[in-house]
């Protein structure tokens, strides 16, 4: 049996819509969630709202609640789920999950920062309005430049983030997936990245023909469409 079936909720970052989940680290915790079958209760929240999360030690989303433990960080909200949960692991080895590592500080420390200069200008707008002074502050202190400097130039970030991607491409011409024949959480780090691409941004990141494009669709598929449940940006 589950526990805490009835008592699991997931602080989740939203824009000033509700509805508009624009976090790809939620976004990893939401689909790490649905693949051990495990319910949860949504919290939306603001990124002013440090007060909520306070008792998870720290100031980012997603913070997960599972009965009296409270967990911060995708990375370790997975782990956790993991240790707790064995049931359709996440990570199917120590071997497995030290490759999803590998994919989880590719993501944050390579593909964020392009696809943030590529998207910034688009999500802006999207963000709660309670959020937007501290977004600002926030962006100028972390890269001492504004949101609009940052977002000036989305071509060549877009241009530079495809060519970041082109190992991920040639990887997925000779498999499924990350995870092999099924999706594991190294596919769930990647699709959280992507999703907020099409959550925010109206351009889109490849053609329809690429294996970049089917491997993505596959997942928004995923879980009852849990993904494509989520409106695009380019269909609003
Ligand atoms: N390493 C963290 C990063 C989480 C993170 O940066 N979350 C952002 C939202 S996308 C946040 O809550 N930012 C609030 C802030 O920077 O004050 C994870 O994987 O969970």
């Amino acid at each position: 049996m589950k526990l805490h079936e009835n008592n699991r909720k997931l602080f989740e970052v939203v824009g000033e819509n509700p509805i508009t989940h624009l976090s790809p680290y939620c976004w990893r915790s939401r689909m790490a969630l649905a693949h051990k079958h495990l319910s949860f209760v949504s919290e939306p929240w603001h990124i002013t709202e440090k007060h909520r999360i306070a008792r998870s030690g720290g100031v980012t989303a997603p913070v997960l609640v599972d009965g009296e433990q409270w967990v911060r960080d995708s990375w370790k909200i997975a782990s956790y789920l993991d240790d707790t949960y064995p049931g359709h692991p996440l990570f199917a080895s120590p071997s497995d999950k030290a490759k999803s590592l590998f994919v989880n500080h590719w993501a944050d420390s390579t593909l964020h920062p392009l696809i943030f200069r590529a998207v910034i200008a688009e999500q802006f707008p999207l963000t709660a309005n309670c959020d937007k002074d501290y977004y600002q502050e926030r962006t100028l202190r972390k890269f001492g430049q504004s949101v609009e400097e940052i977002g000036a130039d989305p071509e060549t970030a877009r241009r530079a983030t495809m060519l970041a991607l082109s190992p991920f491409e040639a990887t997925l011409a000779e498999t499924s997936f990350l995870g092999g024949d099924a999706p594991d959480y190294s596919d769930y780090i990647l699709f959280g990245t992507f999703q907020w691409a099409r959550v925010v941004s109206r351009a889109a990141f490849w053609p329809p023909d690429s294996t970049l494009h089917r491997w993505f669709e596959t997942l928004l598929d995923a879980f009852d469409g849990l993904g494509r449940s989520q409106p695009a940006r380019s269909a609003l």
